[in-house]
């Protein structure tokens, strides 16, 4: 007869890794009240050019929104809800040194790095010049395949470093996109090459329809970071001034040679995942309703006005002269030759294989491709 084996005994303390309880760094109040002894490193003109981006973004996303529903644009995800977590985190790079490396929802990252708004509209109405970066702007293409771009990011900063540059890479990916090996085998190496980069992961609770608790069993994702051996720090991505503090000090420790940090921006979409999504079809209303009410420029806002740096009569005209910049760049995409069907094949290979040249031709023909 067997004998059965006696139970195991629990490891000792020291042997085990229990993940330390998180809570997210905040510094301003959703009432917009700062944090009790805290004085922000952004200067006067810096938050109302952040609050002023912000704004941008809300506006884009409106009217882009308009115009993806008259068809005059095609499927794209908004900001809104995110913008404190962008905007925050882009306002502590250097756009003469730093790059950008986003998924596809930082677009005002890319605006402060110096992606012209044109572009943006051009992009979405399937131009490839909207993926193309003017000479001297440090910002990678959007990245639609979840992931692919954090691997990038990584050998961008590793090469940077290893040419002598103090220049800092910061890459944003979604919590979906975390549970890609790219985004795993990223952080492995940024570690152990110390590579100077940011990994910005914004947590906005969804992936499309699949809520953050099916994503993972971990109480944060910042916690993934020890294990790769760098810091990981958990904010609030609805606060414009902890998630800059955290940047900046992710920031100066990439330019230090002290490597990588993985910030958890914890945040919410506010609106559908892309134009093509229903989120009533899933999202609780009620917990909408409660998040709207944590909107981060609802939080700046409420700060501006009790510092008396932005009136309401002064917003009213800056939302005007936003949404003038707005119609511009709409016109001047509009008035942009359309794109070939032809381009598609541009720029993926020096060389294309037979199977992808019988289909240029094809097109060129105007046939039908498949
Ligand atoms: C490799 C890959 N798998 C699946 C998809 C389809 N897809 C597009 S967006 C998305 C969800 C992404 O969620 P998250 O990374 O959290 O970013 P969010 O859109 O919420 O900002 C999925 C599954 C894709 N684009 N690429």
């Amino acid at each position: 007869m067997s004998r059965r084996a006696p139970a195991p005994p629990a490891p000792p303390a020291q042997a085990l890794a229990e993940p330390a309880s998180l809570e997210p760094w905040t510094l301003l109040a959703p009432d917009g009240t700062l944090a009790e002894g805290y004085r922000p490193s952004l200067s006067d003109e810096e938050l109302l050019a952040a609050f002023r981006l912000m704004l941008l973004s809300r506006t884009v996303d409106q009217r882009a929104f308009s115009l993806q529903r008259q068809g005059r644009l095609g499927t794209f995800s908004t900001v809104e809800g995110q913008e404190a977590s962008v905007v925050g985190s882009a306002f502590a790079l250097d756009p003469a040194r730093d790059w950008v490396v986003p998924q596809y929802r930082e677009l005002p990252a890319m605006l402060r790095q110096g992606y012209p708004l044109t572009r943006f509209f051009l992009y979405f109405r399937g131009h490839p010049i909207g993926n193309q970066m003017p000479e001297g702007v440090r910002v990678l293409p959007f990245q639609i395949s979840l992931a692919a771009q954090i691997p990038h990011a990584v050998g961008l900063a590793w090469g940077l470093r290893q040419q002598g540059s103090d220049a800092a890479v910061m890459t944003y990916f979604g919590d979906g996109a975390s549970s890609e090996g790219d985004a795993h085998e990223a952080m492995n190496l940024a570690g152990v090459r110390r590579a100077p980069v940011v990994f910005l992961l914004q947590n906005n609770g969804w992936a499309i329809s699949t809520p953050v608790a099916k994503q993972t069993a971990a109480q944060s994702f910042a916690l993934r970071a020890p294990g790769y051996g760098f810091p990981g720090v958990l904010v609030d991505g609805n606060d414009l001034f902890a998630v800059h503090e955290a940047a900046r000090w992710a920031v100066e420790r990439a330019r230090a040679g002290e490597g990588p940090t993985l910030i958890e921006a914890r945040t919410y979409r506010l609106g559908p995942h892309n134009t093509a999504d229903d989120p009533t079809r899933y999202v609780d209303p009620d917990e909408l309703r409660a998040r709207r009410e944590l909107d981060p420029i609802v939080r700046v806002r409420a700060y501006l006005r009790a510092r008396r740096l932005l009136s309401e009569a002064e917003e009213e005209q800056l939302r005007s002269q936003l949404m003038d910049e707005v119609n511009a760049a709409v016109a001047e995409a509009e008035a942009h030759p359309a794109a070939d069907r032809r381009h598609i094949f541009e720029h993926v290979y020096a060389d294309p294989p037979p199977r992808v040249r019988a289909q240029r031709e094809r097109a060129t023909a105007g046939e039908e491709v498949r």
